[in-house]
């Protein structure tokens, strides 16, 4: 089952989130800034022994003071236009997470941010393809997939964008 929220991702009770990181995985500004922020300072703690992540990958770590159990950190790519190869780098960062979800062998529910549709630029319409393509695909190994997008506007592109898909 496919569910399209419009929430603070900081409170859904799954069992993880994915959150959109940066490479250096420091933390930073919008949901990135906010899962920090309500996970508590061990979570930077474990994200620094990872020395960073490749864009259009992910790291899993643990939830601490979230309601989720686990976070996957997924580094989507900066826009450039469209020729630098954002479309597979995005789609790459959503299967990374679906498959650090399914190996770690206990997450049944797993809500996602609109990785790259914030500061980094990625044009929402082709996001909202790239993410739902890849929820439809692994929707029958989860119990509940959650798209969590922060505004009205953003949570109806994606409805149509799924009625579409799915039609
Ligand atoms: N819950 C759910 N969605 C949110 C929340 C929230 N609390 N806050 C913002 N969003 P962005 P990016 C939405 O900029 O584009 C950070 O500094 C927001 O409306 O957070 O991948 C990182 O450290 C937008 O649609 O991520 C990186 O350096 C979406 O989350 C960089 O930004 C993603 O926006 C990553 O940029």
């Amino acid at each position: 089952m496919i569910d399209i929220l419009r929430a603070d991702i900081t409170t859904l009770r799954v069992d993880a989130i994915v959150n959109a990181a940066n490479s250096a995985l420091a933390g930073g500004g919008g949901v990135d800034g906010a899962i920090h922020a309500a996970a508590g300072p061990e979570l930077a703690a474990e994200l620094r022994r990872h020395h960073g992540c490749a864009t259009g990958s992910a790291v899993l770590t643990r939830g601490y003071r979230l309601p989720a159990r686990f976070v996957i950190h997924a580094v989507g790519p900066v826009w450039r236009g469209g020729d630098q190869g954002e479309a597979a780098l995005l789609a790459s960062a959503y299967e990374t997470s679906f498959r650090l979800a399914r190996d770690e062998g206990s997450i049944r529910t797993i809500a996602f941010s609109a990785i790259s549709t914030g500061v980094y630029g990625f044009p929402k319409p082709a996001a909202a393809e790239i993410a739902l393509g890849a929820m439809m695909a692994h929707e029958e190994e989860f119990e509940r997939i959650v798209a969590c997008l922060f505004d009205d506007a953003s949570a109806t592109l994606y409805r149509e964008t799924l009625a579409r898909l799915r039609a």
